[in-house]
């Protein structure tokens, strides 16, 4: 395939700064013998980037921050600019996490903010679309999905979305164990891909990168990362432990 798979960990709330120097220090040794097939990501609370950025000089992990706020700097307490990530060395920035958007009020609108700024730093978006189980059984899936792509990617050009990081996260399967099965997933990535070719072109719909995620496993990511239009995995609670983490890497190789 011409898109290279990649695998992110997203850590949300979890791990001290002792426990993250812990994890990636055990998670270097286990993707360093895969090779560079598949790129791996991790994002660790906010409070941890700086000793991660330290310890993993040189290490094929990269980081990514797990949101952020758009405007750079100001009056804005409690929040963290793009700039500031980027300089921290992280690559990537998840926007419009599903807990995100229903835990603290992201909007389409907002996501699409976050996105530009991430962007204007120099970094990429990872983001993040979802149906919730009510959705889903009204048959809105593709119709909720499409919205929050459009909205997200609003007034962006084919070159910079062609890089982008795309990760369809059904609601009803984060952190329920409950996985989306691979048709699932196929069909609302290849909807995806399909809209991404309507808005820009064929080219660059082929460029961009999706990501499932939702209780993504050990024993699910072969599966799930086998189908056509899926491009690697977020992983969100088998992320935690290196072991689970390295074999949903191996899966993607
Ligand atoms: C979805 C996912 C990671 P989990 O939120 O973003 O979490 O793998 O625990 O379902």
């Amino acid at each position: 395939a011409r898109r290279r798979k990649i695998v992110a960990g997203n850590w949300k709330m979890n791990k001290t700064v002792p426990e993250a120097l812990a994890l990636v220090r055990d998670l270097r040794g286990l993707v360093a013998s895969l090779g560079d097939t598949v790129e791996v990501v991790v994002a660790p609370p906010f409070v941890a980037l700086q000793p991660l950025h330290v310890a993993l000089e040189g290490a094929p992990l990269a980081l990514a921050g797990q949101n952020c706020h758009w405007e750079s700097s100001g009056a804005f307490t409690g929040e963290i600019s793009a700039p500031m990530l980027a300089e921290l060395g992280c690559a990537y920035v998840i926007v419009g996490h599903s807990e995100r958007r229903q835990l603290f009020g992201d909007t389409d609108e907002q996501v699409n903010k976050r996105a530009k700024a991430v962007r204007a730093a120099g970094m990429t978006p990872i983001i993040c679309v979802g149906e919730t189980l009510t959705e889903r059984e009204a048959d809105q899936t593709l119709a909720v999905v499409e919205r929050q792509v459009r909205g997200a990617l609003a007034g962006f050009e084919a070159k910079d979305v062609a890089s982008f990081v795309l990760a369809y996260e059904p609601v009803w399967a984060i952190g329920t164990g409950r996985n989306a099965t691979a048709a699932q997933a196929q069909e609302v990535h290849a909807a995806i891909r399909g809209l991404l070719e309507r808005l820009y072109n064929g080219e660059t719909a082929g460029q961009v990168r999706i990501q499932y995620g939702g209780s993504v496993k050990a024993d699910n990511a072969a599966e799930l990362l086998s189908q056509p239009d899926v491009d690697g995995a977020l992983v969100g609670g088998a992320s935690l432990k290196a072991g689970d983490f390295a074999a949903i890497v191996k899966a993607a190789t």
